[in-house]
């Protein structure tokens, strides 16, 4: 477990193997970018539920506010801790079967009336931890301030996408000669 952003962990992001380490750390580096403090487990819903149970008892008493859970396959990692948290979860369903993460995606986000799981797209792990800094954002007016400087960057990063398109010449089309005849 770890807590690489310094201070309280605020979010516990939980996996249910190191096979899906490498797609999950990604969210560690957002929520380092924002200075958030996370702490990161292995933890499987099937293969040992009840670390999953001691895990999720004691998170909320530690200073977690969020879990984002990664699983893949039939994923019920993020719907066991929804099932034992009031805390909100993000679930990250995860490409590793056969199937590419559409069985992963339905058990993730198919959870029964009363139990939700905010679920991200296949992989998701950075909409994941962006999400979890939105959440701890409502309640933080510095956090939030950092967000929107975020969503300007975005903004700003299809802004100059656009000008060079813009400035490209067009494809086939010889550059026009400058000044009379071609040399
Ligand atoms: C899930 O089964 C894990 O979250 C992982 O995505 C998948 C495969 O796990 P390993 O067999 O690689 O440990 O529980």
């Amino acid at each position: 477990m770890t807590g690489p952003a310094g201070g309280r962990p605020l979010v516990g992001i939980v996996m249910g193997s190191d096979s899906d380490l490498a797609t999950m750390d990604e969210a560690g580096r957002v929520l380092q970018e924002f200075g958030v403090a996370y702490e990161m487990t292995i933890a499987s819903a099937h293969r040992s539920p009840a670390r999953v149970e001691q895990y999720v008892s004691e998170a909320e008493a530690r200073g977690i506010r969020v879990f984002i859970a990664g699983a893949g396959a039939a994923a019920h990692l993020a719907g066991v801790l929804a099932a034992r948290t009031v805390l909100p979860v993000i679930g990250v369903p995860l490409a590793g079967s056969t199937l590419g993460g559409l069985d992963a995606l339905l058990s993730t986000a198919q959870m029964p009336g009363g139990v939700p799981v905010a679920t991200v797209g296949i992989g998701g792990a950075r909409n994941a931890a962006l999400l979890a800094v939105q959440v701890l954002g409502t309640a933080d007016p510095a956090l939030r301030e950092r967000y929107r400087a975020y969503k300007a960057r975005l903004a700003d990063e299809v802004e100059e996408k656009a000008s060079r398109l813009a400035g490209r010449p067009e494809p086939g089309m010889v550059p026009p000669h400058q000044g009379g005849r071609a040399r």
